[in-house]
């Protein structure tokens, strides 16, 4: 059989095809879908979250590993129970009001994706009502918010404060968004990159 180190090294390299048949092997052989995720997938993903950090690997790559990670994922989520895929909680992630910078939140919603969280994107321009509206209805832990310009940094407070009543954490990032910024607003974290982002959001969920 192929391990879940071959899984990952697929992962890594961005080789979507190569993953899709090692999930598909390994299903045939009886491992179950959460293993494969947790020790092929995310592990090959968390490879990734650290290169990018460290700047040996940059966007391209990223969004390529994103997506043979996906193709992963495809083949076993149909087999994972509801309760399983939604284990380690819920994120919402969206980019503020006024706002239509959407390449960096889809990298934090990849890596999350990767780290094993169910996300629900919400996509851009998202105002506050909006956010509040998805609070409602899919109970998440985390509301994540993107902003990549410095007139729409302000939705990021508004947003918080449409929130202050629901139980969930507000974790804040984007390129003009620095950690003076997000303690002003309230924000419960920051974070300056996709990876950081999952490392916050195991903080905010512990
Ligand atoms: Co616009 N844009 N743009 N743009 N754009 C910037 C942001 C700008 C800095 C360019 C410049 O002038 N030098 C500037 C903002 C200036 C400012 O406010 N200080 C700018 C401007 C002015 C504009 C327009 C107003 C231009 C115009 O129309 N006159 C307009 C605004 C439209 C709008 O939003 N209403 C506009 C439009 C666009 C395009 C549509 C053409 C396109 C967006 C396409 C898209 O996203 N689908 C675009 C792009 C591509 C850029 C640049 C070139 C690249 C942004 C990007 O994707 N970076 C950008 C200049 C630049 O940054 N060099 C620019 C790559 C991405 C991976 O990084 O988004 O920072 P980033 O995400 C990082 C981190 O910030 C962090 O993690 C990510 C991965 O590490 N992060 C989070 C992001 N969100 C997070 C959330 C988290 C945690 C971490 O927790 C929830």
């Amino acid at each position: 059989m192929s391990t879940f180190q071959e899984m990952a090294e697929a992962v890594i390299s961005g080789n979507a095809k190569k993953v899709k048949e090692y999930a598909k092997q390994a299903l045939a052989e009886g491992v179950s879908p959460q293993a494969i995720i947790n020790d092929g997938l995310i592990a090959g993903m968390n490879v990734v979250g650290v290169r990018f950090k460290n700047n040996e690997v940059y966007v391209p790559e990223v969004l390529i590993s994103a997506r043979a990670m996906h193709a992963g994922m495809d083949v076993v989520k149909p087999l994972l129970s509801e309760a399983e895929v939604q284990d380690k909680g819920t994120i919402v992630v969206g980019t503020v009001k006024g706002d239509l910078h959407d390449i960096g939140k889809n990298l934090v919603r990849m890596m999350l994706e990767g780290a094993g969280y169910k996300v629900i994107d919400l996509g851009v321009d998202i105002a506050p009502d909006k956010f509040a509206q998805a609070v409602e209805e899919h109970r998440p832990q985390i509301v994540g918010l993107s902003a990549l310009l410095t007139t729409t940094m302000v939705q990021m407070k508004n947003t918080i404060e449409r929130l202050k009543d629901y139980p969930v954490k507000v974790m804040v990032g984007g390129a003009p968004v620095t950690q003076k910024f997000a303690d002003e607003v309230g924000a419960d974290a920051y974070a300056s990159d996709a990876a950081t982002a999952v490392e916050k959001a195991e903080q905010l969920m512990a």
